[in-house]
């Protein structure tokens, strides 16, 4: 965490718990000094040493809050701050993590029933005391219940677009060592889950004591949690980084075992017990002449005993394989698994009858069919956009800005006349860049699945995106019919972000996927998996149902800016997941390719 970061979080802390004690206005004052305090490009502890005039320059930074910031930066602490922590003793940012509960009801939750943790939440919403507080209801104790595993969850486990710049900057920070013979992410973040809750790292090294030297002087490590000979552990910007260090000749298998999941290693070890082999992170070993290792009692009929639920941690025997991942899969008799697959969803059968499917790269992709510009709420102008998309060497360019609609807040979207005017804006955009423009829609999908833009006006454009922005909370049944609706509407092409899910934020929609599926292959209408990593929507399980139904999937940014069309691989990433084929993914299509199936 930066130093500016750090000072924004404190000041965040102040709002809520100013807010939480009652104070007006006050918080809100914080909280956008804050966000100015993040975004600052100079660092507020040089600032800082300058005094109070010189962080008051920042916007929204009075000095006031100049005063206190000053004295974080020089004491370590904000003696206010401090107080207030003491007068609420509470986990703010755990409970206010529940969708519903806001700063203000954390103070009255801890000022009646002394409510301090998710825990403590949870057990007086159990015992049916929150509906008795005056100002709250049965329907908002239920809330709570309903909310509070999600929160939970969310505060253990981190999304996997903040974790995966962290893990690549300590690849590099190790990878680029003379004493590393090869280094690899391991664990979720390499199957790319859409949280994680740590970073596993495996390096190749003779060198432990300096690689775990080097790992603890990485400068993203805000602390070291262990430091042993062939392992260590740090924290880096809030998320614990594990490094494991094995010989380079083992590295295969420890990769293999490291990566996971569990359920994927029980899949394969048990196919090792079969061949009289015996899997482990050390290496595959042929205990086929070794006392007490041989086939008979794994293979035993009705007998879980050979059921390798977990290996057995020794070297012993012939080593057969261990170098290279992929040689231990072959000396398996299987196909190596993309790491996307280890869920054990079918995949070690799979491997082993050669019909893994032909996973869609991150190369593969030709364009981007979903992004903003300043005509809606993007940054850059359609030129901008356009022109990204073309240095990172696209084939063609969607324009897809909102349509106004439930969900889209102070004038944001376009209605049908603006839609007609950013046509022409399209067309003067065509003559200044060097790639193709097709100019579309994200439309909004209302309660019911129907959209708020006139059928004319989208049967003008070359594609339309359609998504639900509002009424993420219904049941299940609506979900579906909602989605099933909007995917059999005859100008949608791409049902875009299907769940409406924000990843630790809120859960979405929960509809059932077969049938929307079902329903968008039997219209040709392609899935989005939406690739900010906030999103990820569709999630790999979505994409399977699609793939499964016969359906098209389209990996988009929905980029808002130019950096952000570099989102794309976490999209592409998650279509593994879901076994999406090239083929089977629109936007690995040719221009002509995709005119074809718009039309
Ligand atoms: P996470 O961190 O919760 O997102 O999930 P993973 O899959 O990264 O799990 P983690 O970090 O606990 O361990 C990484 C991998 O190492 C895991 O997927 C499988 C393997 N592994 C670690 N410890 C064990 C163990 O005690 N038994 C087995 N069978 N596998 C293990
Ligand atoms: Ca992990
Ligand atoms: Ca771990
Ligand atoms: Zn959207």
């Amino acid at each position: 965490m930066s130093r500016n970061d750090e000072v924004a979080t404190r000041l965040e802390e102040f709002a809520d718990l100013l807010e939480a004690t009652g104070v007006e206005y006050k918080p809100t004052a914080y909280r956008r000094a804050a966000e100015n305090v993040r975004d600052h490009p100079a660092p507020v502890e040089g600032l800082a040493a300058e005094g109070e005039d010189a962080v008051a320059e920042i916007d929204r930074v009075g000095d006031a809050i100049a005063a206190k910031i000053v004295e974080y930066v020089e004491t370590g602490a904000i003696e206010e701050l401090t107080d207030l922590r003491e007068e609420l003793p509470v986990d703010m940012a755990g409970l206010t993590a529940v969708e519903g509960v806001g700063p203000k009801t954390v103070g009255t939750l801890y000022d009646v029933l002394e409510i301090s943790d998710l825990d403590e939440l949870e057990a007086a919403a159990e015992a049916g005391e929150i509906q008795e507080v005056s100002g709250f209801g049965a329907k908002t104790e239920q809330n709570i219940l309903d909310n509070v595993p999600f929160a939970r969850e969310s505060r253990e486990r981190t999304r996997l677009g903040d974790a995966r710049p962290v893990a690549d900057d300590a690849l590099a920070h190790l990878g680029d060592r003379d004493d590393v013979a090869a280094a690899e992410v391991c664990g979720s973040i390499r199957r790319w889950k859409p949280t994680i809750g740590d970073i596993d790292l495996l390096v190749a090294s003779q060198e432990r004591e300096r690689i775990v030297e080097a790992f603890t002087d990485w400068p993203a490590a805000d602390a070291t949690i262990e430091a042993g000979t062939g392992k260590a552990s740090v924290r880096a910007d809030g998320t614990r980084v594990d490094l494991r260090i094995v010989d380079p000749d083992e590295f295969g298998a420890a990769l293999q075992y490291f990566t996971g999941s569990r359920a994927h290693n029980v899949a394969v070890r048990n196919r090792a017990i079969d061949r009289d082999l015996k899997l482990n992170e050390y290496g595959l070993f042929d205990v086929s002449d070794v006392d007490g290792e041989g086939s008979e009692d794994a293979d035993a009929e009705g007998d879980d005993a050979g059921d390798a639920e977990e290996p057995d941690a020794t070297r012993v025997g012939e080593r057969v394989a261990g170098e290279t991942e992929d040689g231990v899969y072959e000396a398996l008799d299987m196909a190596p698994v993309p790491p996307e697959l280890r869920e054990d969803r079918g995949e070690v059968a799979a491997a082993a009858e050669g019909r893994l499917p032909l996973l869609v790269e991150p190369a593969d992709l030709r364009g981007d069919l979903h992004t903003h510009t300043d005509w809606s709420d993007g940054g850059f102008s359609i030129v901008e956009m356009a022109e990204a998309a073309a240095e990172r060497g696209h084939d063609y360019h969607v324009v897809s800005d909102h349509a106004t609609g439930p969900g889209m807040v102070g004038g944001v979207g376009l209605d049908e006349d603006d839609i007609e005017e950013q046509a022409a804006a399209i067309d003067a955009a065509r003559d200044a860049v060097d790639i193709p423009i097709l100019h579309g829609i994200e439309a909004n999908v209302d309660a019911d699945g129907e959209l708020s833009t006139d059928d004319e006006t989208l049967a003008a454009l070359d594609i339309v995106v359609a998504s639900p922005h509002a009424a993420l909370g219904q049941d299940a049944d609506a979900a579906t019919e909602r989605l099933a609706t909007a995917v059999e509407h005859p100008h949608v092409d791409i049902l875009g972000h299907p769940t409406g899910r924000l990843i630790n934020e809120r859960p979405g929609l929960d509809p059932d996927v077969e049938a929307v599926a079902q329903a968008a292959a039997a219209n040709g209408t392609a899935i989005e998996v939406n690739a900010n990593p906030a999103r990820l929507d569709a999630d790999g399980e979505f994409v399977r149902a699609a793939i499964g139904a016969g359906a098209t999937i389209a990996v988009n940014t929905d980029a808002h800016a130019p950096r952000e069309l570099d989102n794309a691989r976490y999209g592409v990433h998650t279509a593994r997941r879901g076994w999406a084929e090239t083929s089977q993914v629109l936007n690995a299509r040719s221009l002509d390719g995709l005119r074809s199936f718009l039309s």
